[in-house]
């Protein structure tokens, strides 16, 4: 986007993230408003006697209209467009809840890694529905490490780890100078789908919640076999890489959890086929 277009970001935001890969924090959201998200999440997770963490985390801006409200908002969109442009689609959602005294971390890792994206575009957006101090695990990573490209990742099977295929970097990088991406509830960072990243234990007092939101231009495909889902959230699509979703309309709904169950298998099955590629 040239000079003096951007819709939310300044051209030094942008700089940062062009040389560092990340930016953080962006203001989105009062913080009563995430509470009251995290609030119906908690809600629900009660309601089922399940939390919403690894095996059960993903894509529930198909399950709840709370969250298709948080992915279609201007105050992320706008600043994703001043980066990948302006006809986006939600590729995936993940959710990421840390209780606080729990040893779950996340791994060193890429999000590239068993996306398949080509061209390699996408950026996530990380929505804090509560407080994500230092001390209760936020993202840290290595300023930079985007511009190293695809690296080495093994599977590492840990309940404690929230990555579900236990995806860690198996490359060498330095990671002797690191940042911490400590966000606000209501605020968000962005990062590249390359940066490495990783999250520690939560030793604060409160849990610890976000939804890391990977948004990729609509000219970006999945190269996997498999067709994998993918919303259209602002723009048109002139491409037809993906599988359209359906927006929910209620909360968790049959149709809902019907769609839902359905994307997420295909999720997996896409995922499994690229782990299992030769790399
Ligand atoms: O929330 C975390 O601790 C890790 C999130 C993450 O790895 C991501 O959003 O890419």
């Amino acid at each position: 986007m040239a000079q003096g277009t951007h819709r939310k970001l300044t051209s030094g935001q942008i700089a940062q993230y062009e040389r560092d890969g990340f930016i953080c924090p962006v203001d989105a959201f009062s913080a009563d408003r995430a509470r009251g998200w995290h609030d119906s999440l908690q809600a629900f997770e009660r309601a089922e006697g399940q939390k919403l963490t690894r095996g059960h985390n993903f894509k529930p801006h198909l399950l709840f209209p709370w969250v298709d409200e948080i992915v279609h908002a201007p105050e992320v969109l706008d600043a994703v467009e001043d980066l990948i442009g302006p006809n986006i689609r939600l590729f995936h959602l993940s959710v990421w809840p840390k209780d606080p005294g729990s040893g779950t971390y996340v791994s060193w890792h890429q999000d590239a890694t068993y996306f398949a994206l080509d061209p390699i575009c996408h950026v996530t957006a990380w929505v804090a529905l509560t407080d994500a101090p230092i001390e209760s695990g936020c993202m840290e990573v290595v300023p930079g490490s985007h511009k190293l490209g695809q690296l080495r990742h093994a599977d590492m099977q840990d309940t404690d780890n929230l990555l579900s295929r236990g995806q860690t970097l198996a490359a060498e990088v330095d990671r002797s100078r690191t940042a911490f991406m400590a966000v606000k509830a209501g605020q968000f960072s962005l990062h590249h789908t390359h940066l490495v990243h990783n999250s520690r234990p939560n030793r604060a007092s409160h849990r610890r919640v976000g939804l890391g939101i990977s948004y990729i231009p609509t000219h970006a495909r999945c190269t996997a076999p498999t067709r994998v889902t993918a919303m259209l959230v602002r723009g048109s699509d002139a491409f037809g890489h993906f599988d359209d979703e359906r927006r929910p309309l209620v909360e968790a709904g049959p149709q809902e959890r019907a769609f839902h169950a359905d994307a997420v298998a295909t999720f997996r099955r896409m995922n499994a086929e690229i782990a299992g590629a030769p790399r």
